[in-house]
């Protein structure tokens, strides 16, 4: 299978139909043709390729799941083997029990909805296998909002980081960046913990804490479709540039 054929599906979808080249070609700018015909010239004959693990970070209502959803079509657009994950995930017992309390129906000693947001991220032990497998995971919020909204409650910042360490690390986080007050005036806040802009005032300087090497910080106030576009020039490059390497551990 061809780094270019894992980009772009499975090689059974790629020479049964061969559609996938098409599709990943068009609508590309020019050079980036250039970087997939040689990335597959290179790497013709290799068959390690792995998805990359893209977290996309932000307040709540920074047009993460707007630009997600987005952005999962677009790769599944051009025949990407990829999916669409979510933290927590609710549909987990742990996932119920963070819900519950998300929407102020049960309550939980600060540390303790720490930990169950931390178990939510381990129990999904399938994450890895999907990476290996070569699916590209597109996932919205993932340890940076463990650890920025429990550290804006106050927790000491390295016991927040603790539980995390040893999970898969992203190969890339994009970090939406938008105000709290403009986030505010979207549509306001659905009635969730935490939906406070003083509060998310304190998150927005704790995210700004974390960002390492592996961030990309977009400015999530320029129009939809100008986000939408650095996005997918980010993951694209992301992908291909993922190609061989190892799968690594977050290590804070
Ligand atoms: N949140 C999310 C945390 O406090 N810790 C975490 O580890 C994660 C993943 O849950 N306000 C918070 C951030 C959000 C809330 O997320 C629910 P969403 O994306 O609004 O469903
Ligand atoms: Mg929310």
């Amino acid at each position: 299978m061809t780094v270019l054929a894992r980009l772009t599906g499975r090689s059974t979808s790629w020479s049964r139909n061969g559609k996938a080249a098409a599709l990943c070609g068009l609508g590309l700018l020019p050079q980036r043709r250039g970087v997939f015909r040689r990335v597959r010239m290179e790497n013709g004959s290799s068959n390690s390729g792995r998805g990359a693990l893209i977290v996309l970070e932000g307040l709540d209502r920074s047009g993460k799941s707007s630009q997600c959803a987005r952005l999962l079509s677009f790769l599944q657009g051009k025949g990407c083997q990829v999916e669409g994950w979510r933290f927590p995930d609710r549909a987990t017992g742990v996932g119920q029990m963070i819900s519950a309390y998300l929407a102020n129906e049960s309550q939980f000693d600060d540390r303790t909805i720490h930990l169950l947001f931390s178990a939510n991220r381990w129990e999904k032990t399938l994450m890895e296998r999907k990476l290996l497998g070569g699916t590209t995971l597109i996932v919205n919020r993932y340890s940076y909002s463990g650890v920025a909204f429990s550290a804006a409650k106050g927790l000491d910042i390295q016991w927040c980081k603790a539980p995390e360490v040893g999970l898969v690390a992203p190969d890339l986080v994009i970090y939406l960046d938008v105000q709290p007050e403009k986030a505010v005036e979207r549509g306001g806040y659905g009635g969730e913990r935490y939906e406070r802009i003083g509060f998310q005032k304190k998150v927005g300087e704790h995210y700004h804490s974390l960002r390492d090497s592996t961030w990309k910080v977009i400015n999530g106030s320029l129009p939809m479709e100008s986000v939408e576009e650095q996005l997918r020039e980010l993951a694209m490059n992301c992908i291909l540039e993922c190609q061989g390497k190892q799968l690594a551990n977050l290590a804070w």
